[in-house]
């Protein structure tokens, strides 16, 4: 296991690389840039600065986040041959400087979706948090509104403004959008760009829907077990991978997730994961993000690192979401230390798991 931690680079993150190697048993980053949108290529020059960067810094850069699917290619439309292409240029330009995973998704106009960046727990801490029916009684707009005010100027991950900008009219565009559809849509994605990965030497990692359900009447096609079953037999190839997501897939509780790590690991399909834990509140759909102890909140984390000590040993892992704590403040979801305290009890948990099975 690579224990790795999301870093959006020197310009928006506020975590310095060096506090980020100082966490024990970190060996490297998953990056982004974010400064480009869905759909445009990401130059070679930026992509050989990161590295360097992060290699200046004492730490892997293997593994890259977000290179957004245009949303054309995912509503089907002529002009998604020529994003295809694009996405090809940047899985080209990544192969050449050491990239070996890229995490993606393709959740249709939203990303992740939260109704609380900053839920006050009893603690003093602050969480990130999810009540459906908050979400019922919103407009797409209105919520995309609250999201982007609410993160205290940081874009967020999937939130950029540049792509929600056009709201009204890509929402207009689903109307009518089925998971049959959806899955074609994907599947064209797939062929069109993973004879290029195969040749760069990188694996797709998709990332599944956070949370785990439709959002405003537009299917979601990446949320249970089947779902990443169907999406590994879109195109056989190493290359067609998942990040398993722990709290994302964890968000539905008919999801049994320690064996989601286990099948898929087993069938060689993980290329990285995100471990966290997530704890489930009253009535349905209704959840917030806790610390990573199994004890803070409703997924068996120890269940989940045996699972890949087992089956995928040599995964990228990173603690995903922290919570606010010790006075920090930041990017909602992305602190330093609650990330560093869950990656210090991953490592710990995946050391014990090892040390016990060994003995035998
Ligand atoms: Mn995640």
């Amino acid at each position: 296991m690579k224990m790795t931690f999301r870093w959006f680079g020197k310009a928006s993150d506020p975590i310095p690389l060096q506090y980020v190697r100082q966490i024990p048993g970190m060996t490297g980053i998953m990056g982004v840039l974010d400064q480009y949108a869905a759909g445009e290529v990401w130059p070679e020059e930026e992509i050989k600065n990161l590295v360097d960067e992060v290699h200046g810094a004492g730490l892997e850069c293997e593994v890259i986040e977000s290179v957004n699917v245009h949303e054309d290619i995912k509503l089907g439309l002529p002009s998604r041959d020529e994003y295809i292409a694009n996405y090809c240029t940047t899985l080209e330009n990544l192969g050449k400087y050491g990239i070996k995973v890229v995490i993606y998704n393709f959740m249709p106009v939203f990303d992740w979706l939260r109704t609380e960046l900053y839920h006050q727990n009893e603690d003093g801490s602050t969480c990130m948090y999810y009540n459906h029916a908050d979400v019922e009684g919103m407009t797409p707009l209105e919520i995309v509104q609250r999201t982007a005010r609410d993160s205290g100027g940081f874009t967020l991950p999937g939130w950029e403004p540049e792509r929600l900008g056009k709201l009204a009219e890509v929402l207009d565009l689903y109307k009518g959008m089925t998971p049959e559809k959806l899955r074609a849509n994907y599947k064209y994605f797939l062929e069109g760009i993973i004879p290029t990965c195969e040749k760069a030497g990188i694996r797709m990692a998709v990332h599944p829907d956070d949370p785990a359900w439709d959002m405003f009447g537009i299917p979601r096609i990446c949320n249970t077990r089947d779902d990443l079953d169907a999406i590994v037999r879109m195109v056989d190839s190493d290359s067609n991978a998942l990040c398993i997501c722990s709290g994302s897939l964890g968000s539905k509780p008919s999801n049994d997730v320690p064996a989601i790590f286990r099948e898929f690991g087993e069938r060689g399909k993980i290329a990285a994961a995100h471990v966290r834990n997530v704890k489930y509140l009253e009535g349905e759909k209704h959840f917030q993000e806790s610390a990573h102890l199994s004890a803070a909140g409703s997924l068996d984390m120890e269940a989940i690192m045996e699972a890949i000590h087992d089956t995928c040993p040599d995964v990228y892992v990173r603690p995903d979401h922290g919570r606010m704590i010790w006075g920090e403040t930041g990017r909602p979801g992305y602190p330093l230390y609650d990330r560093a305290l869950g990656a210090v009890y991953l490592n710990g948990l995946y050391e014990a798991i090892s040390k016990i099975k060994e003995r035998g």
